[in-house]
């Protein structure tokens, strides 16, 4: 096993230690896409381990928190490695968790590791509602909306927020995710993009 094999099980398993004496260690040798690819394939596998009952909410938060700390931490320490990746930071970004849903674990990850990118990524937070949505937009001018919902009824107001705001600013691009929706859900709405996790949105905004 690699020694980036290691330090993403170190992630996976919640040990901080070994993860950030790791990432010390290694500023120099690790790329920002590379950690990127190594946290998001980690935070995948933690998914995946909740899933089949091996892990409970408490080990999943243990793990995203350490995964927030990783990005700070070396964005901190390694900001050439950061200017060098290749991503428009002058496009604007505002993201919130729709109304009635508190999941904000996968909102952080994606808010931590763009801003990480330079990118003006505004967080608004969860149980966002309509009118939230409308007055940051409007204070922000962003280029692109991020919303995500987690739960069957999450969902529904997830796609009210988006045909309101695409009625009220028909040129916004917005961006759909979580755990309810998928990109035949995002093609039904006429949703702008759909991606299944941080490493996916990263690839998309660094080849736009
Ligand atoms: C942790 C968790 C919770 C925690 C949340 C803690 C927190 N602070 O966030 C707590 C315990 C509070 C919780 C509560 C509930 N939960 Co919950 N929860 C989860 C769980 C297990 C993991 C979510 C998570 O954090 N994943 C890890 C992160 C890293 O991944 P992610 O969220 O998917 O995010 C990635 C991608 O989706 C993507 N992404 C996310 N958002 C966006 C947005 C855009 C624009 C893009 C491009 C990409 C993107 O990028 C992220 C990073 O890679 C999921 C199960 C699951 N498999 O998702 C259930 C789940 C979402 N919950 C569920 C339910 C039912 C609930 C409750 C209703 C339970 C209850 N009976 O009270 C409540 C709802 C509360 C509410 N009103 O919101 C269901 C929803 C089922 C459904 N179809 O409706 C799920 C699917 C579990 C299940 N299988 O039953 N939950």
């Amino acid at each position: 096993m690699n020694k980036f094999e290691i330090f993403k099980i170190s992630v996976i398993n919640g040990d901080e230690d070994k993860a950030v004496s790791f990432l010390e260690a290694n500023y120099q040798n690790i790329g920002y896409t590379e950690l990127m690819e190594l946290l998001g394939e980690a935070m995948i596998e933690v998914g995946n381990k909740y899933k089949t009952g091996e892990f409970f909410i408490p080990e999943m938060l243990i793990s995203s928190q350490l995964t927030g700390l990783l990005f700070e931490l070396f964005c901190k320490n390694n900001p050439d490695a950061v200017n060098n990746t290749v991503i428009d930071s002058s496009m604007g970004i505002i993201f919130g968790t729709v109304q009635g849903d508190i999941h904000t674990i996968g909102k952080d990850i994606i808010v931590k590791a763009l801003s990480c990118c330079g990118l003006n990524i505004i967080d608004i937070g969860v149980n966002v509602s309509y009118e939230k949505f409308k007055n940051s937009i409007e204070k922000h001018n962003p280029e692109i909306v991020m919303m995500s919902a987690f739960t069957t009824a999450t969902r529904r107001n997830l796609e009210k927020i988006f045909k309101e705001l695409k009625n009220s600013h028909p040129d916004l691009k917005i961006f759909i995710g979580g755990a309810a929706v998928n990109s035949k859900y995002a093609d039904e709405i006429r949703a702008d993009g759909f991606f299944e996790n941080i490493i996916e949105i990263i690839k998309y905004l660094k080849n736009r």
